[in-house]
């Protein structure tokens, strides 16, 4: 089966497995930068069981400041490439900007994981135009600020009535439901409080009849529950994730590929009983 059907079959949970070539993001910020490392990472994601590789090179994390578009170009598109030219993987690019999106499809990407959900100039009809999958993530403000004062009155109803939304004009296009996933997005302009009411609520999100990807991945939230450091952050990660599928999560995007899929083997045989 080809990559492309095999990564969107999503009746079986999916890992994406994280690899920024950024020099600042909060976990692995500054060591994939080099092309060799980035590709022999993203080779070991792949053997330890990712059906997909999130290329990224512009952090997103809280107070990261936004690249420009040929930085971010230069950083992700030679790994694009490589990845395309040697693994059975599918890719997705994690861009907001439509010039990233555009060139990267052309390189071998095939999903378009946007932490904007297409808000941004030309974003949509870049995506619509280009004809692959994405994934439409909620966030409250930017980056640089997202976490100052996070505030909502009914977080899960207001994420779910935005996800909602911005699905809608992929759907009149045309676009299949089951390429427009959609995603919480824990971390993005939410307290503890507001990530772990969403947590505790996703089926609300899995009840849209969309694929629902969940990154949660080292994240602060597990550093505040646990006093952990970003990279000791492993079992509250996993724990997380097979509770985040217990709800009917469809794709978990993760830096630790092995015991994530380790989980999902555990999880899944009890589902299936043998
Ligand atoms: C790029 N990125 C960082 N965190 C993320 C998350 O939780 N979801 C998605 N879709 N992308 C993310």
């Amino acid at each position: 089966m080809p990559a492309m059907s095999a990564g969107l079959d999503w009746s079986e949970p999916r890992i994406m497995g994280i690899l920024n070539v950024t020099p600042d993001s909060f976990s692995d910020g500054g060591h994939y930068t080099d092309l060799t490392a980035a590709l022999r990472h993203a080779d070991a994601m792949t053997t330890a069981g990712a059906t997909l590789i999130d290329v990224g090179g512009e952090s997103t994390r809280p107070g990261a400041e936004p690249v420009p578009v040929q930085q971010e170009l230069d950083r992700v598109i030679p790994v694009i490439e490589a990845i395309a030219a040697r693994l059975p993987v599918m890719i997705s690019i994690d861009t907001s900007k439509a010039a990233v999106m555009r060139a990267a499809i052309q390189a071998g990407a095939s999903l378009i994981n946007d932490v904007n959900a297409l808000q941004g100039e030309q974003a949509q009809e870049t995506a619509l135009a280009l004809g692959v999958p994405v994934c439409l993530m909620h966030k409250q403000g930017e980056p640089a600020n997202m976490q100052h004062q996070p505030h909502y009155t009914d977080v899960v109803q207001e994420v779910r009535t935005f996800l909602h939304t911005r699905a809608q004009p992929l759907l009149a296009a045309g676009m299949p439901p089951h390429q427009i996933l959609l995603d919480p997005g824990i971390g993005f302009g939410k307290t503890l409080a507001h990530n772990l009411t969403l947590l505790r609520e996703l089926s609300t999100f899995t009840q849209l009849g969309h694929p629902v990807l969940i990154g949660i991945s080292r994240k602060s939230m597990l550093g505040t529950i646990t006093g952990r450091t970003t990279t000791d952050r492993v079992a509250a990660s996993v724990v997380a994730a097979v509770l985040a599928l217990q709800q009917g999560a469809n794709i978990l995007r993760v830096h630790d590929v092995g015991p994530t899929a380790d989980a999902i083997k555990v999880w899944s045989a009890i589902q299936q009983g043998s």
